[in-house]
């Protein structure tokens, strides 16, 4: 039996080291995280026409995403209703239907068993083919990311992005003209567990500037200055960190949305050219965000950056390897060429080999491996920072931490990362809406 409540302490701000390498947590996972949220699939412009699909995992679920006749989405898992092959083995594609390779059973774009070869001969009128169609996923999107969610009883997707959608609402349908995804995906293997990039990104403020002290340094430009941790680094003046209902959250550097770019002319003059009209539609704490540089994770385990504009999914393959997709965040209404070099700094920086990658892969991998010691892994994990210099804003929805260098969304994605183990059903996580954030107890903080 796996004793929850001591798998993380919010308090305190701690962690059992078991949350990165116990198989029985990770099995946990599956059955309470990922059969019941709502997981990215794909973005509407990686399968712009009717008969467009592509393949992808829900954790270790293979499914198919499949833009039907009609305009809507449907997703199904990959896997045959016969004897079990998986159907589907492109990565993505154009198709009337999905025939399997072993058998031939063939299903339609909307997965409904469509074609049994020698039907009447082999069966004698003793199929149920409408009960064998491929297993469906529940579909919604939101401003054009597609997600799926194996749970009925969890709530629309938009009530699970919840208060994140005010922030998401900057820049991905937002007025500059949203955002949508470059593909195909790059991907790559990790040894890792899921949850130290998850982490990293909603909230690792303090490793910029050490674990890519040398990127930084290179690089030049505004965060040059966090390169070592500088003395003369701008601590108080280096932004905020966000947490929300369902550990969604983000940590975001002011003024720094381009400042990974080597070649940025393109991107910053986007940029500043719709930063009026969000101030007008959005105000003016929406226009900070829209210029700043974010690092941000939707629970439970996809990611990005904003301004650097790299977009992940970590699809866990066990509890210490990850499979890494990496796509690129481009603004719809960009020029092509300004889209175009938006991807190039996208994948120099944060692409499978790139610069900065490299410098946490590392670091990933090790923090993971270490609690192979059976001593080692008795410890616990900290992430303390800033407690208690956080609370709920006048302006800005769910819990804002001092900086960007703190460890408030860590703590929010944890919170809510245990609430989900231990809740029986969504019922029960609805029954905590009202006080999902009375662990933050500065409440004048702001
Ligand atoms: O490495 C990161 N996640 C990062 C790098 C975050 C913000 C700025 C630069
Ligand atoms: Fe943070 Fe080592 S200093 S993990
Ligand atoms: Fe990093």
């Amino acid at each position: 039996m796996i004793d929850t409540a001591e798998l993380v302490d919010n308090a305190t701000g701690s962690q059992s080291r078991k949350v990165f390498w116990d198989k029985d947590v990770y099995q946990l996972e599956l059955e309470r995280i990922f059969s019941r949220c709502w997981l990215f699939l794909g973005h509407e412009s990686s399968i712009p026409k009717p008969g467009d699909f592509l393949t992808t995992f829900m954790a270790e679920d293979r499914v198919i995403l499949s833009h039907q006749a009609d305009g809507s989405y449907k997703a199904f898992i990959n896997s045959c209703t016969h004897r079990g092959n998986q159907v589907c083995h492109a990565d993505s594609g154009n198709a009337k239907a999905f025939v399997c390779n072993y058998h031939g059973w063939v299903f339609g774009q909307d997965g409904a068993l469509v074609d049994v070869p020698m039907e009447a001969r082999c069966y004698h009128n003793n199929l149920e083919k409408s009960e064998l169609g491929l297993k469906q996923v529940r579909v919604e999107s939101y401003k054009g990311f597609i997600f799926g969610c194996h749970d009925p009883e969890a709530p629309p997707l938009q009530e699970y992005l919840g208060d994140f959608c005010w922030y998401l609402d900057t820049i991905w349908g937002g007025p500059d003209g949203g955002m949508e995804l470059l593909g195909p995906p790059m991907k790559s293997l990790l040894s890792c567990n899921w949850k130290v990039p998850t982490e990293n990104f909603v909230g690792d403020g303090y490793h910029v500037g050490w674990t890519h002290a040398a990127a930084l340094q290179m690089i030049g430009g505004e965060l040059a200055a966090l390169s070592g941790n500088r003395a003369d680094m701008p601590f108080d003046d280096l932004g905020l960190q966000f947490t929300t209902r369902h550990g969604h959250g983000f940590g975001v550097i002011d003024n720094a949305a381009t400042a990974i770019h080597v070649n940025r002319e393109g991107y910053q003059k986007f940029l500043e050219d719709n930063r009026g009209k969000v101030r007008e539609e959005l105000g003016p704490e929406r226009e900070r965000l829209y210029m700043g540089h974010w690092n941000s994770s939707i629970f439970p385990n996809c990611s990005f950056l904003y301004g650097t504009n790299t977009f992940k999914i970590w699809h866990p393959r066990g509890p210490h390897e990850i499979e890494v997709w990496t796509y690129t965040l481009v603004p719809r209404n960009a020029d092509d060429e300004t889209k175009r070099s938006i991807q190039r700094e996208a994948i120099r920086s944060f692409g499978t080999a790139g610069t900065l990658e490299s410098d946490d892969g590392e670091n990933m991998s090790s923090a993971t491996y270490v609690n192979q010691g059976r001593i080692t892994r008795q410890g616990r994990l900290n992430s303390s920072m800033g407690v208690q210099r956080e609370g709920p804003h006048p302006v800005y929805p769910g819990i804002v931490g001092v900086s960007f260098i703190g460890e408030t969304s860590y703590r929010g994605f944890y919170r809510f990362w245990q609430e989900m183990l231990e809740a029986p059903d969504w019922a029960a996580v609805h029954a905590n809406d009202d006080n999902w954030d009375e662990m933050w107890t500065n409440r004048n903080f702001w």
